[in-house]
């Protein structure tokens, strides 16, 4: 199966990655996780992008806080899909690395979760590898349908 690929801008944005992590794990989907930065590290997180699909990753999660350049700049260095994530890092709340993360020019798409959306970023990296792989899509079913149990479950408890 191919890897995921997990950046993230900076230590400061592990907890929003440990709930992407998490969904890779319940799926035993193989991963990868790294601090670059765009600003910071701009040379490792090139590298990581221009050799992505030759080191066996389907697809790249970028998180970043703040102006958040991480997930554009990998976009620009491959051509797997990139998912970003903005971080709620600064006193603007995660309004600065949601559109800085969303408002790619044409040509250079990243896939933008919400603000602080680990599990989504996962999911969604999950089902471009599904598309591929027919028991990754079987779980990715089975758990729509846990989702929808849980949700039914709450509505028959509800006692208000
Ligand atoms: C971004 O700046 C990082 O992704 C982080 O969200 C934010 C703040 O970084 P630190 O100053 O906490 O390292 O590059």
């Amino acid at each position: 199966m191919k890897k995921v690929g997990i950046i993230m801008g900076s230590d400061s944005d592990l907890p929003i990655i440990e709930k992407a992590v998490n969904v890779l794990k319940e799926f035993d989907v193989p991963y990868e996780v790294h601090i670059y930065s765009a600003h910071r590290t701009p040379v490792e997180a090139r590298d990581f992008a221009v050799n992505a699909r030759e080191n066996g990753f389907g697809a790249i999660i970028a998180a970043a806080g703040m102006a958040a350049h991480l997930a554009g700049a990998i976009a620009a260095n491959t051509t797997l899909p990139v998912i970003g994530i903005p971080c709620k890092s600064s006193v603007l709340d995660g309004m600065d690395a949601l559109l800085a993360t969303v408002q790619m020019p044409t040509g250079i798409p990243v896939a933008t979760v919400a603000i602080n959306g680990g599990a989504n970023a996962a999911l969604l990296a999950i089902q471009i590898l599904a598309v591929a792989d027919p028991e990754l899509a079987k779980k990715l079913d089975g758990k729509r349908v846990n989702d929808s149990k849980a949700v039914l479950t709450k509505d028959a408890n509800l006692s208000l």
